[in-house]
């Protein structure tokens, strides 16, 4: 079988870095993209030298201001994102037709056709003309599959960059920590800890049929991830099922108006997120509301027109009869499963 030669991008603490970029007086100290509200808002990401204090992204205002009393707090302005969202996309797209996108700042190459110079190469290349062209820098990993090549994107970041060849790649993966592993999240995480799994190498030592027994379908691929080996193509015309953004409020709410903005900054995320055909395409839209109970419900309708309004009333709908306090809310919208061919974008960036 032809080896593949597959690059994985990821733009380093792409929110946060964007705003740095256009206000050059944030370089050096901590800077949060999130509500600026401190007692209810909820960071999207976080520079590095906030990172330092223990910031994270997805991170409660408050909780990262605790950490971190000098954090200089930015409001999300997603227009920008969008714009140099667009611009890598493009630049991928004159490598390769077989471009995955997995966000805003993330995507899948598959390079396997350029054959007159190695695909370490044509990484780099990339990286340089990103940082050129957005004044931004993303971090790259090459190697033969994506599981491997994510894994060298995470590796050296920020502005990181890293070959991951085939030869003895078992080995030379023993120690990589399993969160790693596409698909192996905080739960897996914890399973597997709990079981003293904490390696590729510990995976490496269990059978197909203990991983099976002890993870189900994600079993087998556990059994070739830990071992380098994942068939996963680059899937560029990849279809996305739904499209949904969501808060989470760091204080409860019960009255509807003051949901009402929240649910408007949930909408005009999602409008922002969705493409020109995207939006086109759209057979559903729901509303989620999670109640401090933790109890969660979910509307979804048919529909009709696009709107902020449409939105609003089916939240109204559902809110009527369980008019209790909420800890979160989530606008989502799902997609035609068979989108008609000519409508598909050749690359779609979430
Ligand atoms: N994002 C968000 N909410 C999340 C996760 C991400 O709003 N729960 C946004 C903000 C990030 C961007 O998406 O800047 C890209 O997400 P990444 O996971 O790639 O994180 P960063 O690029 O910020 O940091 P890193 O350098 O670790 O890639
Ligand atoms: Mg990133
Ligand atoms: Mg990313």
């Amino acid at each position: 079988m032809k080896v593949k030669k597959i690059i994985h991008f990821d733009m380093d603490y792409f929110y946060a870095q964007v705003e740095q970029r256009d206000n050059p007086s944030l370089i050096g100290k901590p800077v949060g993209v999130g509500s600026d509200n401190p007692r209810r808002g909820v960071l999207c990401t976080c520079n590095y030298e906030a990172r330092k204090f223990g910031v994270k992204g997805a991170m409660p205002t408050f909780i990262a201001l605790k950490k971190c009393p000098q954090l200089i707090l930015i409001k999300p302005a997603f227009k920008k994102y969008k714009e140099a969202s667009e611009t890598i996309f493009n630049i991928f797209k004159q490598y390769t037709n077989l471009v995955q996108g997995i966000s805003l700042d993330e995507a899948y190459l598959d390079v396997s056709h350029i054959t007159d110079r190695y695909a370490s190469r044509v990484a780099k290349e990339i990286q340089e003309k990103v940082k050129r062209e957005t004044g931004l820098t993303g971090s790259v990993g090459v190697s033969y599959n994506k599981l491997l090549a994510k894994i060298g994107s995470e590796m050296n970041k920020p502005y990181g960059y890293c070959v991951l060849p085939p030869d003895r790649i078992s080995e030379r993966i023993k120690n990589f920590p399993v969160e790693w592993i596409s698909g192996v999240g905080k739960v897996t995480t914890e399973k597997m800890h709990r079981q003293g799994i904490k390696t590729f190498g510990d995976l490496q030592m269990k059978t197909k049929l203990d991983l099976i027994n002890d993870f189900g379908n994600f079993g087998p691929k556990l059994f070739n991830y830990s071992r380098g080996i994942d068939h996963r193509e680059v899937e560029p015309h990849r279809e996305r099922k739904s499209l949904s953004v969501e808060r989470t409020f760091s204080e409860n709410y019960y009255e509807e108006k003051k949901l009402e903005p929240w649910l408007r900054e949930c909408f005009n995320e999602m409008a922002l997120r969705l493409d020109v055909f995207d939006s086109k395409l759209i057979k559903n839209i729901f509303i989620k509301i999670k109640y401090a109970d933790f109890s969660q419900t979910t509307i979804e309708r048919a529909m009709s027109e696009f709107t902020f309004e449409n939105f609003l009333n089916l939240f109204q709908e559902r809110f009527q009869v369980k008019p209790e306090a909420v800890r979160l809310i989530g606008t989502g919208v799902k997609f035609y499963s068979h989108r008609p061919k000519q409508l598909m974008l050749p690359c779609v960036a979430t």
